[in-house]
């Protein structure tokens, strides 16, 4: 399988951290209507019955908007509740195994931050790679930093597209144009914001101005 170029422009990747008295449903369909081209679950402390419960849930809502999901590192959920893909790190499940698991079909997406794993996951039958930090982010404790030079020449290295990930903002994601990426990858950017849909929606204006 592959995925288009122009799917992976604003990559929205939920967390519900920010919720407050919103439901996440709620949330995701707000980032829709700002334009969010894909999207990611990605809910690490749920398990079990609630966790495939809202999956199923947030994959509806993807139908209804036509937006592919992505699961993140759970092939079994994504194969079970028949999502699109699933997207792994570098500490995860191998990128091969959950080929295996998946089938040539469902979208995989890899983490890679340096050209070497950029291109074995490539070999390994990525559709995507997603690179960060590439600024400074809360969201994710154990992230480090991405040269944007590296950043450059991964995108130069592979033929799949790449999504920069990582505290990217509208006030920050210009810095990132001409690295050659696909798109942004987004979580506090959007599911933080007051008004999800506005954020979304700026984002998406200037994904456009920083992708090839
Ligand atoms: N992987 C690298 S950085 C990151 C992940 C999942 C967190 C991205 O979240 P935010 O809020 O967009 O910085
Ligand atoms: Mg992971």
């Amino acid at each position: 399988m592959s995925i288009a170029k122009s799917r992976m422009l604003l990559y929205a990747i939920t967390d519900r951290s920010w919720l407050g008295e919103k439901t996440l449903a709620s949330q995701v369909e707000e980032a829709f209507r700002g334009g969010v081209s894909l999207l990611q679950y990605r809910e690490k402390h749920l398990q079990g019955e609630e966790k495939i419960r809202q999956a199923k849930e947030i994959l509806e809502l993807c139908r209804r908007y036509d937006v592919p999901l992505i699961i993140n590192d759970d092939p079994v959920l994504a194969k079970e509740i028949g999502a699109d893909g699933v997207h792994v790190g570098q500490k995860d499940m191998a990128a091969q195994d959950v080929r295996k698991i998946i089938g040539p079909d469902m979208i995989l997406g890899v983490s890679a931050r340096t050209v070497e794993q950029a291109l074995a996951a490539q070999a390994a039958g990525a559709d995507y790679l997603g690179s960060g930090a590439v600024f400074h982010t809360g969201t994710k404790g154990d992230a480090r930093a991405l040269d944007h030079d590296v950043l450059r020449q991964i995108c130069e290295a592979v033929d799949i597209p790449v999504v920069a990930i990582g505290g990217v903002t509208a006030e920050n994601a210009l810095q990132l144009q001409g690295t050659g990426i696909s798109g942004i990858a987004v979580i506090s950017g959007i599911f933080a914001a007051e008004d999800v849909k506005e954020a979304a929606e700026e984002l998406r204006v200037i994904a456009k101005k920083i992708t090839k």
